[in-house]
């Protein structure tokens, strides 16, 4: 058998391009070999598999993320993450070349908000601004005013003036979150996303009775009925930070279990206890961020596919609300 021949599968019906690897390479060399000859980088977000966080030249959270690929000087940015990640990228940064292992790795949380419908919804709130959490499809970048990250959406919501109305797009959750936290009132888009919603409060509360010193972190994007029993809520930068700098030695850590990577790394004595999803779901794993693997990574970054592509006007139009996004950040020191 050839291995590593030229790919022939249909790649836009697979999402990859399905190529036979010779199982004697070693994909780590070999990803690190690509790097240099490409002058390539490779994001990775944290719900990433470990492998793949281990071979990254950056590993971090939506903001992180866009920050990196917005002054990168590589000419090929390799992203490791979902759809709306790698295509903020291109948005940010687009005359390097953007690659996703996977294009099928796509968002439930993006998915809930399809751009024509939203735009109609819009229309019944005039005079209100839009804030976006980034899990959103470039489309419903263009219809945004300004975007949010878990790391900062507090930041973004307290710098727009009090009279100002806004509607808050597409994750219900985090919406619920912010108006708490910010005592702003805001039209919520009705969107979550399917790791967050599925963890179980009968069995979070039975993990808790077992681990008495045990601290619930959790996501706002999780169910208000969840964040009430959090010891600490926050987006992933937040919850490792939370982790590394906390006395406590064990933590039930509902958001996608990617992030425990990381957490375990950063403090290897400490015990870390994805929390339970309900009786239905096998896991809290974000199926699309698992479509891409070290294999596909490497192929990828070989062939040079999939490449994300934008139209001028989505690049040029959904730009402006990360832009605002970034420079509110800037000014928060985040
Ligand atoms: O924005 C992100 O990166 C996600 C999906 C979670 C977080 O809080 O970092």
């Amino acid at each position: 058998m050839a291995f590593d021949a030229a790919p022939t599968e249909d790649l836009l019906e697979r999402g990859y391009l399905d190529v036979d690897i010779d199982p004697r390479l070693d994909l780590f060399e070999e990803i690190e070999k690509l790097k240099k000859e490409k002058n390539a980088i490779i994001l990775a977000h944290y719900y990433q598999e470990p492998d793949i966080q281990d071979i990254a030249d950056y590993v971090g959270d939506s903001l992180g993320l866009s920050q990196k690929a917005a002054w990168t000087d590589a000419d090929v940015i390799v992203f490791a993450g979902v759809h709306f990640m790698a295509e903020t990228a291109k948005i940010l940064n687009p005359t390097r070349k953007v690659l996703l292992p996977d294009l099928k790795a796509g968002c439930s949380l993006a998915d809930s908000c399809p751009a024509p419908v939203f735009r109609k919804f819009k229309e019944q709130y005039p005079g209100h601004i839009v804030v976006s959490y980034i899990s959103c499809t470039a489309e419903l970048k263009t219809l945004t005013d300004i975007c949010c990250t878990s790391t900062n959406a507090v930041h973004i919501i307290e710098s727009i003036p009090e009279d100002q109305p806004i509607i808050f797009a597409p994750d219900i959750n985090l919406g619920k979150y912010l108006q708490q936290k910010t005592g702003r009132q805001m039209v919520l888009w009705h969107g979550t996303c399917q790791v967050h919603e599925l963890f179980s409060h009968e069995q979070i509360v039975k993990l808790k009775q077992r681990h008495p010193d045990a601290h619930l972190i959790a996501h706002p994007e999780c169910e208000p009925h969840i964040l009430e029993m959090a010891d600490f809520i926050g987006s992933t930068t937040a919850l490792l930070n939370y982790t590394v700098e906390s006395d406590a030695q064990v933590f039930i850590v509902a958001t996608e279990s990617g992030i425990i990577h990381q957490m375990r790394k950063h403090s290897p004595h400490k015990t870390f206890i994805p929390a339970p999803p309900d009786n239905i779901s096998a896991c809290n794993e974000c199926p699309h961020m698992k479509r891409n693997t070290l294999e596909k990574l490497y192929v990828c970054m070989k062939y040079e596919l999939p490449e994300i592509v934008l139209p001028d006007w989505i690049i040029e139009q959904g730009r402006a609300c990360i832009d605002r996004m970034l420079e509110i950040s800037a000014r928060a020191g985040l």
